[in-house]
């Protein structure tokens, strides 16, 4: 007999959720997700796991954070890479991703803001207004980054609805920069100490930062696999995995993707894919994708090719780099946690070499066929950027197709056409 469905509105109420039009968010994700997802033929069984985590990702999993903070530990929220979950898993705090990946109450955001700033921030605002994330509603701190100008100043107008504390990340990576990150961190170490009533220790950073390590070790293995023809998991179920590795708890996910990894590498050991051999296969580069954005890689697969790496924030850059296991004190640690976040590929940096060449580096890696460079538009950093990824691209043969878009669903036929003619350029 199944157990009958729990009833979370208790919960949200006390959050502060409006629950009319939460009720009406939450309506419409499940048809999102099935048209994208459970229309795949060959999904790995252990994606089963992925398909219960997005049914409850407003119930279980919030009842879960709540449960936390009912036993005295605290909620972190962010929107960014650059915010250490190791320190605030060493604190004892759990630490999610706020949601930001589809359009909510955009009228109210243009009241407050220019109506072409991207979707990305258009997205959380438009959450936060209309009371709709119970991730931001439970979170005890958001952390905010200075990264582009957008989210700078958007910070300053969320800092006026939530408890908002913001790290000023440099712009560039000389050893100057480094040393400043440096001492950010420390201020953001003791403000986190503050929230959570905890201090940190040698023995708390070191078994959070090889907790999390293990989780992007997990999603290095299930990345790994994708490198084999026939691909053996879709580009959107390895997109899911990482966008779930946000706010999901760290010990179960690992342990659940490595589920999924040691089904992947029967697959390639037994030759057999998600997809047919030959499948035209496309690198995805460009701005995040938080759920339920699935648009880009749902429309490249849909017209019949298979997504193998994504050069994201929800993709190799929250995975690839590991913090140092080997510091024996919290400064070293500390200096650790510097060094790996200061190395991610932003575009918010200039220069910012290091993505041009992880592009390249990845798309003969995983032999892609092709580059979608996905943009969302009034994003300054990545537009402008896409023509330094386009030339390195073409530099090295690798054909390119710029998307620029937003959340909406206006533009996929236009999109569909323009990847389907790119697909057939590729054969
Ligand atoms: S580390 S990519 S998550 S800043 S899309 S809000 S850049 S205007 S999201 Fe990002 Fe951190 Fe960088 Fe990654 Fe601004 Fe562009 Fe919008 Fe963006």
């Amino acid at each position: 007999m199944s157990e009958a469905p729990v009833d979370y509105h208790p919960m949200w109420e006390e959050l502060g959720l409006d629950l009319d039009a939460h009720d009406m968010l939450l309506a419409a994700i499940p048809q999102l997700y099935a048209a994208a997802y459970l229309t795949q033929a060959k999904r790995p069984e252990g994606m089963a796991y992925f398909d219960f985590v997005m049914s409850e990702i407003h119930g279980l999993r919030i009842k879960e954070l709540r449960d936390h903070q009912a036993a005295g530990g605290k909620v972190i929220g962010s929107f960014c890479l650059y915010v250490p979950e190791e320190i605030i898993r060493a604190l004892g705090g759990l630490s999610v991703g706020l949601c930001a990946g589809a359009e909510f109450a955009y009228d109210e955001v243009e009241r407050i803001m220019p109506r072409n700033t991207c979707a990305l921030i258009k997205s959380f605002m438009g959450f936060k207004l209309a009371k709709v994330c119970p991730y931001l509603e439970a979170s005890d701190l958001v952390v905010g980054e200075t990264t582009c100008d957008g989210k700078k100043k958007a910070y300053e107008l969320l800092g006026e609805m939530a408890p908002v504390y913001v790290v000023e990340l440099p712009q560039m990576k000389n050893p100057g920069d480094l040393a400043f990150w440096r001492s950010e961190i420390d201020r953001l170490v003791a403000k986190l100490e503050e929230v959570t009533g905890r201090e940190l220790t040698a023995e708390n950073l070191a078994a959070a930062i090889k907790e999390v390590n293990d989780k992007r070790r997990a999603l290095q293995r299930l990345n790994a696999a994708r490198a084999a023809d026939p691909a053996p998991i879709s580009g959107k179920d390895a997109l899911l995995a990482v966008q779930v590795a946000f706010y999901d708890d760290v010990p179960r996910f690992t342990q659940m993707v490595n589920k999924v990894a040691d089904e992947l590498e029967a697959r390639v050991a037994a030759n057999t894919g998600a997809t047919p051999a030959g499948t035209p296969r496309v690198l995805v580069t460009g701005t995040p994708m938080a759920v339920p954005n699935w648009k880009v890689h749902d429309i490249i697969e849909k017209a019949g090719a298979v997504v193998v790496s994504e050069e994201l924030c929800t993709g190799r850059r929250y995975y690839s780099k590991l913090v140092a296991e080997d510091r024996t004190t919290v400064d070293g640690m500390l200096d650790a946690v510097a060094e790996k976040y200061l190395d991610i590929n932003c575009a918010c940096f200039t220069p910012n070499p290091g993505r041009a060449e992880d592009i390249i580096r990845l798309a003969k890696e995983y032999k892609a066929d092709g580059i979608v460079d996905y943009t969302l538009q009034s994003c300054g950093p990545y537009q402008i950027e896409s023509s330094l990824v386009e030339r390195a691209a073409q530099q090295a043969g690798f054909p390119v197709l710029r998307i620029d878009t937003d959340y909406s669903m206006e533009d996929i036929g236009q999109l569909s056409t323009r990847v389907e003619a790119f697909l057939e350029m590729l054969k």
